[in-house]
């Protein structure tokens, strides 16, 4: 349908030079991307983005480099976005982050950019989070986001992570540094690093006394003391960003209401129903080009659906598709088992819902449960 689909395939397969090559175009603000970025929409919201926080020097990169290693071990294909201040002098800081974190620059599930203000063209904030999204659609399952503290980037890591880890270094004073800096009160985990400096029990007691280790949205701040450098505490660490996954979700970045993005303008990144005539046009278009065709129709629905009883999507062999079936949750998943589909000939009838185990993996963000059968028809 359009040019640039055989990249996107490509993206989706793994290719890591199409990978580096649309981080570099979404760094510079191509225009040109932005149908492509568009049709990332179905395979959005999938990855767990950790954003990790703290002061310069707290260790962060040296905390991601051991996180690296300890979600490698637990079979997750990592990507880390580095996010320099806006200094344009910090090319030798950024490089340390690379060196540092470079251990993993060989391992085919990890993949490592840095981006700094002066390379980001359209915005920082903007090209991080399109850089994210390229990540996503890569099928990476964790993306860490390192910033330096609330304020002193453009990137609200608020907006973007869903889960949020603060670093702080023991301090010296009573007070806790970090709580000047005003970053405490985003965290969803407060990490201590350099646990192995004397003053870290002291930092530890005065957040615990803080009151910042409270509960919002049925998750309790918690409070891990590590040692970067060494890897320790980083499995206690890991423990929690999964488990955080599984309480508050993940693709927190997409969920924003319709009526808010609307009324943003920006309208839902999810794709547009499509009448029946368009959408059979467009398949018959498909299949005079000899490529395999799927259709996938909403059944039944119970609760809430964005979409209709009798709502259709239609998916090709390269993962081209029109029309919908929800208002982008379930999208990717289906798209996915058109691609079975269409190999096997065999239908399939799908369920989604909001059962305890999936509803943080694919459910309809409203709510609802919806069955959506996918035959082959080309
Ligand atoms: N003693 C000690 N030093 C650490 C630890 N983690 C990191 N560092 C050191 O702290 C410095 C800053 O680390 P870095 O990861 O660059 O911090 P960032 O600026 O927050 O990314 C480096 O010299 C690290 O070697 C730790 O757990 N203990
Ligand atoms: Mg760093």
């Amino acid at each position: 349908m359009r040019s640039s689909i055989p990249d996107l395939s490509a993206l989706r397969a793994g290719s890591r030079t199409v990978l580096a090559r649309l981080l570099t175009q979404v760094e510079n603000a191509d225009e040109a991307l932005v149908p492509l970025l568009e049709q990332l929409a179905p395979w959005l919201g999938r990855a767990q983005v950790l954003g990790i926080t703290g002061a310069p020097g707290a260790g962060k990169s040296t905390l991601i480099n051991a996180l690296l290693a300890e979600l490698r071990r637990r079979g997750q294909r990592v990507a880390v976005l580095a996010i320099d201040p806006s200094s344009p002098v910090s090319g030798g800081a950024l490089l340390g982050d690379r060196v540092r974190m470079g251990e993993h620059g060989e391992d085919e599930q990890v993949f490592i950019r840095s981006l700094a203000s002066r390379g980001a063209l359209g915005g920082l904030a903007r090209a991080a989070e399109r850089m994210v999204d390229v990540f996503d659609a890569a099928g990476f399952d964790v993306i860490v986001v390192e910033t330096v503290g609330v304020g002193q980037s453009e990137v609200d890591i608020r907006h973007l992570a869903d889960c949020r880890v603060v670093v702080c270094a023991p301090s010296l004073g009573d007070e806790v540094q970090a709580a000047k800096a005003g970053i405490l009160e985003i965290a969803d985990i407060l990490v201590v690093n350099k646990a192995d400096l004397p003053q870290a029990a002291r930092t530890v007691h005065d957040l615990q006394a803080s009151g910042v280790l409270r509960s919002v949205d049925g998750w309790t701040v918690e409070l891990v003391p590590t040692v970067a450098s060494a890897g320790q505490g980083v499995a206690a660490l890991a423990d929690l960003v999964e488990r955080h996954a599984r309480s508050a979700g993940v693709g927190r970045r997409r969920v924003v209401p319709a009526a808010a993005a609307d009324a943003a303008g920006g309208g839902s990144r999810a794709a547009p129903p499509a009448s029946d005539e368009a959408l059979f046009a467009q398949v018959a278009d498909w299949r005079a080009q000899g490529r395999g065709v799927a259709l996938a129709t909403v059944v039944r629905t119970w609760g809430s659906s964005p979409r209709p009883e009798g709502s259709h999507l239609a998916a090709d062999e390269r993962c081209e598709f029109i029309g919908s079936v929800s208002g982008g949750c379930i999208e990717a998943a289906v798209i996915d088992e058109a691609q079975r589909v269409i190999a096997s000939g065999e239908p399939r009838l799908l369920e989604f819902g909001v059962s305890d185990e999936q509803a943080w993996e694919v459910g309809l963000a409203c709510g609802g449960r919806i069955q959506v059968y996918v035959e082959r028809i080309g």
